[in-house]
C-alpha cells in the first residue's frame, strides 16, 4: 500500500525509507506531494508527531507516518528536546532562513561549558513515530538512544546533531558510524522496532 512520509527533513526521510525497505510499501514524501508543513505547536514529541501525521493523512487521504525527534541534555534539564530543530534556525542568529547545525551544536556545547568543567555530558536522542489514517485512527511509538556529547563535532555521515553524539558503548559519533551501524542502535531504529512488531508482526 501507499504511505506518506510526513517529513521535510531529507536526513530523516533517507533513514525512514531505509528502515521501511523490507516491507514493500510505496513510500511518498510529503515534499513530493507538496503538502504544507503544519506549525509544530505541541510541547511534547508525541504531540508534534501526531500534528504532522494527522495533517498529512487528512491532506493526502492516505496513511501517513511522521517522526518527531530531538536531543536532550541531562545537565540542561532536557533541553533542547522538542526545540532541537528550532535551535538551528538561522533567523534567530542571522535573520536568514534555513538551519545551521554547526551553530546549533555550538550553542548546546556553550551552554554545557558554562556549567563548569565537571558537568555531566550525558544526553539522549528521542524519536516518536506517529502513524495516522485518514479516518482519524492513529498510533505512536517511542524510541530512545543514550549517549554523551562530545566536542568538537566529528564525522560526515548522518544528519543534524550526529557529529556530537557518542552512543553508549561506542567511541565513534553517530556521524562516524556507517548508516547500518547507526540503524542498529538509534532512537529511530528503537521506535521502528516497536512499530514493526505492532504493525507488521515482525
Ligand atoms: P520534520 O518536522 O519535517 O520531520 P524537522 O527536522 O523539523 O523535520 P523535528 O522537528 O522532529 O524535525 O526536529 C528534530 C531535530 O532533531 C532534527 O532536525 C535533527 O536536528 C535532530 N535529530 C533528530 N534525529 C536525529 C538523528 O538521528 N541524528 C541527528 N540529529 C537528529
Amino acid at each position: 500500500g501507499k504511505l506518506v512520509i510526513a517529513t521535510h527533513n531529507a536526513g530523516k526521510l533517507k533513514e525512514i525509507a531505509k528502515l521501511l525497505e523490507p516491507y514493500g510499501l510505496d513510500c511518498i514524501s510529503a515534499g513530493s506531494l507538496g503538502l504544507p508543513e503544519p506549525p509544530e505547536t505541541g510541547t511534547t514529541f508525541v504531540e508534534n508527531a501526531l500534528i504532522k501525521a494527522r495533517a498529512a493523512a487528512e491532506a493526502s487521504g492516505l496513511p501517513a507516518l511522521a517522526d518527531d525527534s530531538g536531543l536532550s541534555v541531562a545537565a540542561l534539564d532536557g533541553r533542547p528536546g522538542v526545540y532541537t530543530a528550532d535551535w538551528a534556525e538561522r533567523q534567530f542568529f542571522e535573520g536568514e532562513p534555513g538551519r545551521d547545525w554547526y551553530m546549533a551544536m555550538g550553542k548546546v556545547e556553550g551552554m554545557l561549558q558554562a556549567k563548569g568543567p565537571d558537568v555531566s555530558r550525558e544526553c539522549w536522542f528521542s524519536c516518536v513515530l506517529a502513524l495516522a489514517w485518514p479516518d482519524g485512527e492513529h498510533v505512536v511509538y517511542e524510541g530512545r538512544a543514550d549517549g554523551t556529547l562530545t566536542w568538537p563535532p566529528r564525522g560526515t555521515m548522518g544528519f543534524g546533531y550526529d557529529p556530537v553524539f557518542v552512543p553508549v558503548g561506542r567511541e565513534q559519533t553517530f556521524a562516524e558510524l556507517d548508516p547500518e551501524e547507526k540503524h542498529a542502535i538509534s532512537h529511530r531504529a528503537d521506535a521502528f522496532a516497536k512499530l514493526k512488531a505492532d504493525q507488521f508482526g515482525a
